[in-house]
């Protein structure tokens, strides 16, 4: 499924897509059809018998991630929730997972509160800490899910290292690489077995589609996972793989301008008195800017930032901002502005969240790709 182009920006545009045979069409059409005609019994044109297990428009999309992600196989889900649930089926009652302490709210919920009741026993682990991480193993741990960098305390956790502890003892590593995205980070050349996307944010870019995929090398996994896909049927439709294709022949431009904005953002925050904190990967202060610097080649558009008052203070500087929309997700051309611990990760316990940091004051920018200068003096006016 990977394309011969060796070059980013010529995977973005061009991988897994060819004009369509039957016109010529140079973008990929949107298939909308639910099943195929047979030329004969039991026999299909290509792999297409049903949409459910194929469509041409998500085969493309399909294959367009895999090699972005440097990957041979690529699934595409209805969410990123969904993609994860496909790696969760894989295990059985009795089966050990180490799970990131800080995960999507999302994340945590489907880990503890679907999982945790069919017999999988999970571990929530400060994988930063590669001493702890390692003690956490048992005979039985057969996943290790992380994001890096963290959703939303944008902790970076060194991907290399902890594919070598699960190496040999049958523990499959799973990276959501959704906050690095693909342009600045490739986990299975890290030596992650699985690489999770919610391409409902810098991938789709747009915050017009909710999708999600999983990217593979090692075929039999694909396979099992593509049985799971299947299965369940947690698709997505044809109109959003479009959509999803037409975003990712930018994301590297996208991705790039994001990232620069953030940058300048966060060096503006990290001098502003009404923030005791400020974390983004990109400044030296953060405690794993190395770990990012060695893995990342750009550090993303997210930043975290916690205010000198409470939950009030945050309200009334979020509802102040103009450019700047209160929402959640993130990833969007647009920029947004949310305060986790009543709106993405209200679903993590009150407990967790305090040991994490995600306070009432924590505030989680997703910088977008408008002027820099347009959302700096949006922040000043808002906190004026
Ligand atoms: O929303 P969905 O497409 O199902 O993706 C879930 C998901 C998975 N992984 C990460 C790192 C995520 O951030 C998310 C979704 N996150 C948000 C909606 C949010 O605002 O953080």
């Amino acid at each position: 499924m990977t394309s011969d182009y060796t070059r980013f920006a010529t995977r973005a545009i061009h991988a897994g897509q060819k004009p369509d045979p039957a016109t010529g069409a140079i973008m990929t059409p949107i298939y909308q059809t639910a099943t195929y005609a047979q030329p004969s019994p039991g026999k299909f044109i290509e792999e297409f018998d049903y949409s459910r297990s194929a469509n041409p428009t998500r085969t493309a999309l399909e294959a367009n991630l895999a090699s972005l992600e440097g990957g041979r196989f690529g699934l595409c889900f209805g969410s990123g929730c969904a993609a994860m649930d496909c790696v969760l089926h894989l295990l059985s009652p009795g089966d050990h997972v180490i799970l990131c302490d800080d995960v999507y709210g999302g994340t945590n919920r489907l880990f503890h509160r679907v999982y945790n009741t069919h017999g999988i026993e999970v571990s929530l682990v400060d994988l930063t800490d590669h001493d702890k991480a390692k003690a956490t193993f048992t005979d039985r741990t057969k996943l290790v899910w992380l994001e890096t960098p963290t959703n939303p305390m944008l902790k970076v956790v060194d991907i290399a290292s902890m594919a070598e502890l699960c190496k040999g003892g049958g523990t499959m590593l799973a990276v959501d690489n959704t906050f690095a995205t693909p342009v600045l980070q490739n986990p299975l050349a890290l030596g992650a077995d699985i690489v999770c996307h919610s391409s409902t944010k810098y991938i789709g870019g747009h915050s017009d589609v909710v999708g999600g995929a999983l990217i593979t090398q090692d075929e039999a996994l694909h396979d099992r996972l593509k049985f799971v896909q299947n299965s369940v049927g947690a698709v997505p439709g044809p109109m959003d793989c479009f959509l999803l294709l037409r975003s990712t022949k930018t994301i590297h431009v996208r991705v790039d301008r994001h990232c620069e904005n953030a940058m300048q953002i966060a060096q503006h925050l990290e001098n502003h008195a009404r923030f005791t904190s400020v974390v983004y990967p990109g400044l030296p202060s953060h405690p794993q800017h190395a770990v990012a610097t060695k893995q990342m080649s750009g550090f993303g558009g997210m930043i975290t930032a916690t205010m000198d008052g409470g939950l009030e203070d945050a309200r009334s500087f979020l509802e102040r901002l103009k450019v700047f929309t209160i929402a959640e997700s993130l990833g969007g051309v647009e920029s947004l502005i949310e305060s986790p611990a009543i709106m993405t990760h209200a679903a993590v316990p009150t407990d967790q969240r305090a040991t994490l940091g995600i306070t009432d004051g924590l505030v989680r920018f997703s910088v977008g790709i408008e002027d820099v200068a347009d959302l700096i003096e949006d922040i000043e006016q808002a906190l004026g």
